[in-house]
């Protein structure tokens, strides 16, 4: 990727987080608490976004950006109890170092979703249709949405909002936040300290008391065991309906990663372990409990 390319890339990603640590204060404060623990640059494992899949608002509203800026479509994962689907995509190559941390350390990898709107009720996807066709060509701009912290179209009455809740927590989630950035993931195993270890981070966090996503326990591991993930539970903020209505309404969360070693280079030396050699893609019945980091079950559930 061209220099100039990838300064204006990475300023634009740098705009979406900035966003969102202002409105996730939940996520600023694991951002700065690891990062005085563990001492050292944190890399990002990946972040994620959520879409409408209709009238062009879906997954491709924002996946062009980051095609164009040399990133690789990968597999697709499917959420049909969720009426959900995703793709994820894999950062270029030769950018897979950034010499900072964060969003400025090795770019990280995208998971992108979408609802299958055509499955909802009549009435959820009528006020999502209207919403999105009233945003016109707005899908073209995910990216400067995200960037922005603004929503592309114009702002949902509370009782719309509400329904959508009833059908899908995703679908009320997305009218609110739009192309907002949904979590960043911080990548366990590249941290310096025991802190590397998921299930030490896991409990730190807890103890520092910071809750937990606790559906399905908190630690998802994937069938080869070689994909641990966690997550806190969502922030909330107010929102001012159009309707003059003022609601919480679940905003973002942050997740963790260890990414396990896989078997054929067991036997490497840590220090030659690079991240090609570890487990790579996501799994779909972990993802599916980290989707529920924004439930209400979860945001309303007193912390053990
Ligand atoms: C995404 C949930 C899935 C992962 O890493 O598997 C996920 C979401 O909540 O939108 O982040
Ligand atoms: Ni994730």
């Amino acid at each position: 990727m061209a220099k100039s390319g990838e300064a204006f890339f990475r300023n634009v990603l740098e705009s979406i987080q900035e966003v969102y640590l202002k409105r996730n204060p939940t996520a600023k404060a694991v951002l700065d608490l690891v990062q005085s623990i563990d001492n050292h640059k944190l890399a990002y494992d990946h972040i994620a976004f959520r879409t409408f899949g209709v009238n062009g608002y879906g997954i491709e509203s924002l996946a062009g950006f980051f095609l164009d800026n040399g990133y690789t479509q990968r597999d697709e994962l499917k959420f049909p109890g969720k009426k959900l689907r995703a793709f994820w995509y894999a950062p270029p190559a030769d950018s897979f170092s950034g010499s900072g941390s964060g969003i400025r350390g090795p770019l990280p990898r995208v998971f992108i979703s979408e609802l299958l709107v055509d499955q909802l009720s009549p009435q959820t996807q009528e006020i999502i249709k209207t919403y999105t066709e009233s945003a016109g060509n707005g899908n073209k701009y995910g990216a400067l949405a995200s960037s922005l912290g603004h929503l592309t179209w114009e702002k949902p009455l509370y009782s719309e909002f509400q329904q959508l809740a009833s059908e899908s927590e995703y679908a009320a989630w997305t009218l609110v936040n739009g192309h907002a950035l949904n979590h960043v993931t911080i990548s366990a195993h590249r941290l310096k300290t025991h802190l590397k270890d998921i299930n030490k981070l896991n409990e730190f966090l807890e103890k520092s008391g910071f809750k937990l996503n606790s559906e399905g326990g908190v630690l998802k591991v994937s069938p080869d065991g070689l994909l641990q993930q966690s997550s806190t539970v969502a922030d909330s903020v107010s929102f001012l309906f159009a309707d003059g209505v003022t609601e919480s309404v679940p905003c973002s969360y942050i997740e963790f990663a260890e990414r396990l070693v896989l078997p054929e280079y067991e036997n490497l030396p840590l220090e030659e372990v690079k991240e090609f050699h570890r487990r790579e893609g996501f799994e779909a019945s972990s993802a599916d409990k980290i989707f529920e980091s924004t439930s209400k079950e979860q945001l309303s559930r007193v912390s053990s």
